[in-house]
């Protein structure tokens, strides 16, 4: 692909896909959902575990009429699960606060369950930067950390399965000096033999590739495994400076947008087909108003039905959980 276009260009309009649902009972979760009084809930990680569906989602606090957030400290993870993955029973408590000195808040986080066990890939802000982490639970109560990153990286997901004898995980370091000193943040892949131990890191997609951003790209919801390639969302962004307070936040300049690409099955580093176009550009009420930072559609859920329908769970302008829906073959398509 080619890098000619200038990255301090401005998008423009974008549209979704014509292949992608927003699913009616959008958005599926609210703060209203949740008993114990968040001001967002969004960019969840969902998975299918042990006939269920079970979502763990990103709980931020404040006040949305009188426009306040309380520091970044006050977030955490709640849990929510369902027999059909529309309708969500809501726990009554928070699933996991992370109570250690150096440890801010733990956020985004990623579902996948391998060899029947549920892994969580998630943020954590330090004392000392932004690192990536992997835990695993059995029962959505304790969550033993298995690997944590060095700053800056975020943004982690796995992949189901082990691919070449190894675990595979796509992450998003954030590299400032190295990129000049803007954001210009691409995706990368790392593997490891146990979930602890990281390394094989390659590039696997550039800022400048992706057509619809202009800022950065990263991973989204962890990848499916079709006949063709692993199937797989990406977050992308454009910032646009003319654009004014677009939420609750005082200055909010950027968009996220959802992109769709597939992965070499043996060789996941290797693209085998990106959409050039988003698979879901904000366009709904819920997507572009209302929230705490409009214009953010980030996808963190990913489920391929025996149908061959495929679920996307999608934080929307930072404050709510939402769903779309797409024939897998019709994104086999729109990346071939
Ligand atoms: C990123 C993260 C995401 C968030 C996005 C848009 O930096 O904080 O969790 O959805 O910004 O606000």
């Amino acid at each position: 692909m080619s890098m000619s276009r200038k990255m301090n260009e401005t998008i423009g309009p974008l549209h979704s896909s014509p292949v992608i649902r927003r699913h009616p009972a959008n958005p599926l979760l609210t703060p209203k959902d949740v008993p114990y009084g968040p001001a967002m809930v969004f960019n969840a990680g969902v998975a299918k575990y042990e006939g269920k569906y079970v979502m763990v989602f990103r709980n931020d606090y404040g006040d949305a009429e009188a426009e306040t957030i309380e520091p970044a400290g006050t977030t955490n993870l709640g849990l929510a699960w369902s027999d059909d993955g529309v309708h969500w029973d809501v726990q009554a408590s928070p699933v996991w606060s992370w109570n250690d000195e150096e440890v801010v808040r733990v956020y985004d986080p990623r579902l996948t369950v391998i060899g029947g066990r549920c892994y969580m890939c998630f943020a954590v802000d330090t004392k000392h930067g932004v690192r990536g982490g992997i835990a695993v639970t059995d029962d959505f109560r304790r969550f033993e950390v298995l690997s944590m990153s060095v700053p800056d990286n975020r943004n982690m997901v796995l992949f189901p399965e082990r691919i070449g004898g190894k675990y595979v995980r796509l992450e998003r370091p954030f590299p400032v000096y190295g990129r000049g000193g803007v954001d210009r943040f691409d995706t990368w892949l790392s593997d490891s033999p146990d979930l602890r131990y990281w390394g094989g890191s390659k590039l696997v997609l550039g800022v400048e590739d992706v057509p619809f951003a202009n800022d950065k790209v990263g991973p989204g919801a962890p990848p499916v495994k079709t006949a063709k390639g692993w199937l797989t969302t990406f977050h992308a962004v454009d910032i646009d400076r003319s654009r004014g307070k677009n939420g609750w936040e005082p200055s909010w300049k950027k968009r996220y947008s959802a992109g769709i690409m597939l992965l070499d099955l043996d060789d996941p580093s290797r693209i085998a087909g990106m959409s050039k176009s988003p698979l879901l550009a904000p366009e709904a009420a819920y997507e572009t108003s209302g929230g705490f930072r409009n214009d953010v559609i980030f996808p963190g859920g990913m489920i391929l039905e025996p149908s061959g329908e495929v679920k996307i769970y999608y934080g929307a302008a930072d404050t709510v959980e939402c769903l779309a829906t797409a024939d897998v073959d019709d994104l086999l398509r729109l990346c071939l």
